[in-house]
């Protein structure tokens, strides 16, 4: 017996050693954002939009962080600003009622958490009415990469698209409440990835390499169907999950509030749009064009956000 516990003492001690040997020892990120009422450009023409955001930019910058590391995350809603407002981050397992509430202008508000789930998580406005913060740009996108690298395939390119339904008049509730969009947008622009469209960009890749999306839909009311135009999804990634995956899938539906992460590989050369393929929302705005040739550039995560085009001249 006493021989059985020193053996067993013997492999905790190993099982010890194996665990301080892991890689990467965990990080703690500051991370600090301020509420923004501002104009923003939403259309190629230079079309502005009295939005509310994230440090002034729809969507919001981008959240990386490796499993198990630490976020301290700080708002502050300036005194300028007319609204409350918060921060809801779907990465953390937290109490809402403390964390999550609305802070009014002059404010501050911090919390911390661990991000212990890997994946592709929203993060938006909860001030009421929360329909409207959403509405007006107030979300983004934590990605969460796995601790262990070689969960899943290296990709060579990444890009994130954030999907949301588009309302002309900011502060027409009601409209959101009937959801009646005028535009579905990718990354805060009408057809924003549309080479063909004034003003309009597009997602670049080279001929044989994984093209990860990383795919948020914020809604706030509308289902995303996402689907390569010429291709089909060689991996899905439920919320992001290496562990959740998906082969072979043609069109995979991404709530409101939810997120997945796709690979697509184009053996191509060509032109490959990312829809949403309910078409309603595609036809006006959400398509973003994945141009493939052997010249493509390095580019952003989040291209041309914010996007700056020549303001539209005053009437
Ligand atoms: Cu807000």
């Amino acid at each position: 017996m006493k021989r059985m516990r020193s053996a067993l003492g013997a492999m905790l001690v190993m099982g010890g050693l194996l665990a301080t040997a892991q890689p990467a020892a965990a990080k703690t990120h500051e991370v600090n954002m301020t509420a923004k009422e501002t104009e923003v450009v939403v259309e190629g023409s230079g079309e502005t939009y009295k939005a509310w955001t994230f440090d002034g930019q729809f969507p919001g910058p981008v959240v990386r962080v490796t499993e198990g590391d630490t976020i301290k995350f700080t708002l502050e809603n300036p005194k300028t600003n007319t609204y409350p407002h918060a921060m809801d981050f779907h990465a953390a397992e937290i109490d809402f009622l403390k964390n999550y509430r609305a802070i009014n202008p002059g404010e501050t508000i911090s919390y911390t958490f661990v991000a212990k789930k890997p994946g592709l998580f929203f993060y938006h406005c909860g001030a009421p009415p929360m329909i409207q913060h959403v509405a007006r740009g107030m979300f983004g996108a934590v990605i969460v990469d796995p601790k262990n690298a070689k969960a899943w395939p290296k990709a060579d390119r990444e890009y994130v698209l954030v999907q949301s339904e588009f309302f002309k008049n900011p502060d027409d509730v009601q409209t959101m409440f009937d959801r009646k969009f005028d535009n579905v947008i990718f990354n805060g622009g009408i057809f924003k990835y549309h080479p063909f469209v004034t003003g309009g960009g597009k997602l670049d890749a080279k001929p044989g390499e994984r093209v990860r999306i990383y795919f948020v839909n914020a809604g706030p009311n509308e289902f995303s169907a996402f689907h390569p135009i010429g291709e089909i999804w060689d991996n899905v990634y439920e919320s992001g999950n290496p562990d959740n995956k998906l082969n072979g899938v043609q069109t995979y539906v991404v709530g409101p509030g939810s997120a997945a992460t796709f690979d697509v590989v184009a053996e191509s050369a060509g032109a490959y749009p990312l829809v949403t393929h309910s078409l309603t929302g595609a036809l006006r705005g959400a398509i973003a064009v994945l141009l493939v040739g052997p010249d493509a550039k390095p580019a952003p995560l989040m291209p041309m956000t914010p996007w700056e085009v020549a303001p539209k001249p005053a009437q």
